[in-house]
C-alpha cells in the first residue's frame, strides 16, 4: 500500500513537472522572471500572461512617465530591470552611457516585419541596441464642444481664454520644443538665448496652465477638466474613444514625431529571455492587440493588417506623408541639456 502510495505521488509529481513549460529542459532551475520598465501607458499584461503561459518566463511590469524619469532612474544605479522603454533620442544617450546590451537579431526574427523606413534611424543607425515597437506623433487635444473654433497653432495653449483648462506634457523636451517651435526655433536648439526665450515664454504661460503631466490627461479631458492638452496622439485618441467631442491636431508650426524602443539593459542577467520577450511582442497579432488598446502605430508592419480597419486608415495613428513631412525628431542636445535642465526646474518650481 505505501509502496503504491509512493508510485502514485512520484507519477503525479513527473507529470506536473512535465506540463510545466518553465521546467522544460531546465532541470530544477528556478524559473526566470524578467523586469519590464516600460511607459505608463502601455499596458503590455496580456501579452505577458500569455507568454508567461507560452515560454513559463514572468514578467514584472514597473513604468516610468518621461525619458528623463527613466534615464535618472538608470543612472541611480537601479538594476534588477531586463528590457526598457526608451524613446528614440534617448536611446542614444543609453548607448552613449553604456546603459545598452546588444540586441541579437538571431533571437528576433520578428525585426523583419518592422518598416523599413523605422528601422535604422539616426539614434541607432544598425539598431545595435534598439528594436523599433510603437510610434507616434505629439499635437493637441482639445474638446470640440468647448473650444469652438478648432485650433490651428500652438498659440492656443497661450491663449488667456482657456485659462485654467489647459494641460501640458509633464516633459521636458516635449515642453520645450512647442515652446521653441513657438518662437520660431529649432526644437533641438542649443542656442542659451533660443532656450532662454522658450523659457520666458513658458513662464508667462504657466499661469494658464492647470498641470504638467503625460500620465492622466485623457482622463482629465473626458471629465471636462481641461478644454486642450498638449499631448501624445495614442493618449488622445483613447480620450476621444470615451468621448467623440475629443479631437487631435497638430499645430501648423509642427509637431514631434517620436519612436518607443525596445531594449535589453546591460546589466540584464536574463538577456535572452528578454529577447524572446521582445520578439514575442513583435508577434504582428500581438503587437496589433497592444496597437488597438494603447492607439499608437506598431513598427511591425503585418500588424496593421490585424488591426480593425477604423484604427488601420486612422491619420492619427497613421499619418499621411504631407503630415509627417512637418514634424520633427526630438535629438540628443549633449551638453546643451543643462540650460534645458535649469530652465526645466526653475518653471516647475517657481
Ligand atoms: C509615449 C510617447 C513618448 C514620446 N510613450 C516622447 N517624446
Amino acid at each position: 500500500m505505501k509502496l503504491l502510495k509512493f508510485v502514485v505521488l512520484l507519477s503525479f509529481l513527473l507529470l506536473a513537472a512535465a506540463c510545466s513549460p518553465a521546467s522544460e529542459g531546465k532541470g530544477d532551475k528556478k524559473p526566470v522572471t524578467l523586469h519590464l520598465f516600460t511607459w505608463s501607458d502601455y499596458t503590455e499584461e496580456t501579452a505577458a500572461k500569455e507568454f508567461e503561459q507560452k515560454f513559463g518566463i514572468k514578467v514584472v511590469t514597473d513604468t516610468f512617465g518621461s525619458n528623463e524619469e527613466l534615464l535618472a532612474k538608470m543612472q541611480g544605479g537601479a538594476s534588477g530591470y531586463d528590457i526598457t522603454v526608451p524613446s528614440d533620442y534617448m536611446v542614444s544617450i543609453m548607448v552613449k552611457q553604456g546603459l545598452l546590451a546588444e540586441i541579437d537579431p538571431a533571437k528576433i526574427p520578428n525585426l523583419a516585419q518592422v518598416y523599413k523606413h523605422l528601422k535604422g534611424l539616426y539614434y541607432d543607425p544598425k539598431n545595435t541596441y534598439s528594436v523599433p515597437y510603437l510610434w507616434g506623433t505629439t499635437g493637441i487635444g482639445y474638446n470640440s464642444d468647448v473650444v469652438q473654433t478648432p485650433p490651428e497653432s500652438w498659440q492656443a495653449l497661450f491663449d488667456e481664454r482657456s485659462k485654467g483648462k489647459i494641460s501640458l506634457l509633464n516633459d521636458e523636451r516635449e515642453v520645450f520644443a512647442m515652446a521653441l517651435r513657438t518662437e520660431g526655433f529649432s526644437i533641438n536648439s542649443t542656442d542659451p538665448k533660443q532656450v532662454a526665450a522658450a523659457k520666458v515664454r513658458l513662464m508667462t504661460q504657466k499661469p494658464l496652465v492647470k498641470t504638467y503631466t503625460s500620465e492622466n490627461y485623457d482622463q482629465l479631458l473626458v471629465s471636462g477638466e481641461v478644454a486642450l492638452a498638449h499631448g501624445w496622439s495614442g493618449t488622445v485618441l483613447r480620450a476621444a474613444a470615451e468621448k467623440p467631442s475629443i479631437r487631435y491636431m497638430i499645430p501648423k508650426e509642427g509637431g514631434t514625431i517620436w519612436q518607443d524602443n525596445l531594449c535589453v539593459l546591460k546589466t540584464s542577467t536574463h538577456k535572452s529571455e528578454a529577447m524572446a520577450f521582445i520578439n514575442y511582442l513583435l508577434e504582428p497579432a500581438v503587437a496589433a492587440r497592444i496597437s488597438t488598446k494603447v492607439k499608437y502605430a506598431s513598427a511591425n508592419e503585418a500588424a496593421r493588417t490585424f488591426l480593425p480597419k477604423e484604427l488601420a486608415t486612422n491619420p492619427v495613428i497613421y499619418p499621411p506623408e504631407s503630415t509627417i513631412e512637418r514634424l520633427d525628431w526630438i535629438k540628443d542636445v549633449g551638453d546643451a541639456i543643462k540650460l534645458y535642465d535649469r530652465a526645466w526646474t526653475e518653471l516647475k518650481v517657481k
